[in-house]
């Protein structure tokens, strides 16, 4: 909606809250905060501006709330706000004070680690690798057990969730930022940027090399005009000084550990600020107390556990490696598997043996623990800072991880280990709940704007499930789709329906995930299961239409 001002509401104007005065100036309402910070209202409401009241970054005219976009310009502190939405309160309601806190906008906390499957969560029911503070998130918030990523690997799926299109809409199967193909569109962190947010990340929300990326401490792919800030957090990564042990393709073990993609274990010396994701929370805690008068959009990007498993040796030391279970071993498992099925990376072609399998295990649960341990540090900030109660919290990862069912390791598979995410989000107010409905990471970005009642624009491909958060038993989404590159998976309910190329010359899997869940008995051949396999089909083709179905085809920067 669209306010002028009549230059008589000047005379009438009253300030309460935060604000020390409230004065005209041309066609723009000024608001001069108490710490002489200058905010510009630049509309307000044609037939109401004769009363204002300013809280923060809410002003109230005669009985509309009218929300204003602060954005920050330069070091000298000034705001500027536009009013963006507007909702009948009683502003005596708000005057009395004691909604004052409940009216401001909500934060977001966004954690997310890196190559994490929620079987090593205990919240997800791993009962050798204890997340307490994962845990304790998961207690207070709705904890989602369906949740698919968009892509089975870091680029993708982060392209995916923060720009809000899948991956064969923007075309992004690799590791790009997604800017050129969503041209001037606001990514989801830029979005609370236009509304007025702080928006901040902390090291890897957009796709980052790991470990190379960290050890330089660049940007990778990101996308700067998101942030208010950023910041990035280097770390030594397989350098660290410590124990380390390369499991990767080294069967006689004479190899030190190594850099890059790979398997290597380091049980290091020191604390946890050495690493990059202890210097990441500690940032993140610091961004907290600086900016918990504002409302703001913190990503807190944890790279743990991805590869290598460097972790203090305090974290190593609860998981000996004799005492790791590995999944069971399946005669002739992959034979119902067609070859573009069988994952990348395999216990054969990584020469792993069974000990060097239980290290693997043991050294990602080390690393799982020292990331849960950071993830604590910032929610114990957030308390200290007195705003948990307006802050909603999310924690996901950016896809699962093998751990070596079907003989598979790390990711990009899209069998359930690899394309299964943790999610929790935490809504103040809202009740503890498990939710075992269909939902996407792309969901996040129309869900939490819904939640911060900011617009949720059109376009975004995902949906809003906040409802969700009031009826745990809400179904929102028939399917969810996931790809990699090479394949897509189409997850019902009940179905896992995987495709190997779009026309499916690679082949298609089939599991009932009641009777199957663990998918050893690929059902595609199966005529019992004629109809179902036909109905998934059409499942895809629809999915795959929807997904085609965008705003991104008309901008010429799409197709880059
Ligand atoms: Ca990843």
């Amino acid at each position: 909606m669209k306010f002028s001002v009549k230059p008589r509401a000047s005379q009438a104007l009253k300030t309460r809250g935060d604000a020390h005065a409230v004065k005209l100036e041309g066609s723009w309402l000024v608001v001069y905060s108490k710490r002489s910070t200058r905010i510009q209202a630049c509309t307000v409401c044609e037939d109401c501006a004769n009363r204002v009241v300013s809280f923060g970054c809410f002003v109230v005219v005669n009985r509309v709330v009218v929300r204003m976009s602060l954005v920050r310009i330069g070091m000298a502190g000034v705001v500027i706000c536009s009013v963006l939405c507007g909702g009948l309160v009683a502003a005596d309601d708000l005057a009395s004070g004691q909604t004052e806190s409940a009216r401001r906008p909500l934060n977001v906390l966004f954690i997310i680690s890196d190559d994490l499957t929620l079987n090593a969560l205990s919240c997800y029911g791993n009962e050798v690798c204890q997340t307490p503070n994962i845990d304790a998130l998961a207690s207070s918030g709705t904890r989602f057990t369906r949740a698919y990523c968009q892509g089975t690997y870091c680029g993708p799926s982060r392209a995916s969730f923060m720009s809000g299109y899948y991956p064969h809409a923007t075309g992004i199967l690799g590791y790009i930022s997604p800017r050129k193909a969503i041209g001037d569109r606001a990514t989801w962190a830029q979005h609370f940027k236009n509304f007025g947010y702080y928006t901040s990340r902390v090291s890897k929300i957009f796709h980052m090399g790991v470990p190379g990326g960290i050890e330089k401490g660049d940007d990778g792919a990101d996308d700067p005009i998101s942030w208010t800030e950023r910041f990035n957090s280097q770390g030594p990564e397989w350098r660290a000084p410590g124990k380390g042990e390369t499991l990767e393709n080294n069967p006689d073990g004479k190899k030190p550990a190594v850099g890059g993609n790979t398997f290597v274990v380091v049980q290091a010396d020191g604390d946890d600020l050495v690493h990059s994701d202890g210097r990441t929370a500690e940032k993140a805690c610091q961004l907290i107390h600086e900016h918990k008068d504002e409302p703001f959009f913190l990503g807190v990007g944890f790279v743990r556990p991805h590869v290598p498993f460097v972790a203090p040796a305090s974290y190593h030391e609860p998981f000996p490696e004799a005492e790791m279970e590995l999944p069971e071993k399946v005669a002739g498992d992959w034979d119902d598997i067609p070859k573009l099925g069988i994952n990348y990376k395999t216990s054969k072609n990584m020469k792993m043996n069974v000990q060097r399998q239980r290290k693997a295990v043991a050294g990602y649960y080390a690393s799982v623990a020292y990331m849960d341990a950071q993830v604590g540090k910032v929610m114990s900030a957030l308390q200290q800072a007195g705003i948990a109660d307006r802050t909603i919290v999310i924690f996901t990862s950016d896809h699962g991880y093998h751990l070596g069912e079907h003989d598979f390791w790390a990711k990009v598979s899209l069998h359930e280990e690899s394309v299964l995410v943790p999610l929790i989000i935490r809504v103040p107010g809202k009740q503890p709940a498990v939710c075992e409905s269909l939902t996407e990471l792309i969901d996040l970005y129309p869900t939490v704007s819904s939640l911060c009642g900011l617009e949720v624009p059109d376009r975004l491909q995902g949906i809003d499930i906040s409802g969700m958060l009031d009826d745990p038993e809400l179904e929102l989404r028939e399917t969810a789709l996931s790809v990699n590159g090479k394949g897509y998976l189409i997850r019902s309910q009940r179905y896992a329906y995987i495709r190997y190329r779009e026309n499916a010359s690679g082949g298609e899997e089939l599991f009932d995930m009641q009777t199957d869940p663990l998918q050893y008995t690929n059902l595609v051949d199966d005529p019992a299961y004629a109809a179902t396999l036909k109905k998934m089909r059409s499942e895809f083709a629809k999915t795959m239409q929807r997904v085609r179905d965008n705003d991104l085809a008309a901008s010429p920067r799409s197709k880059n």
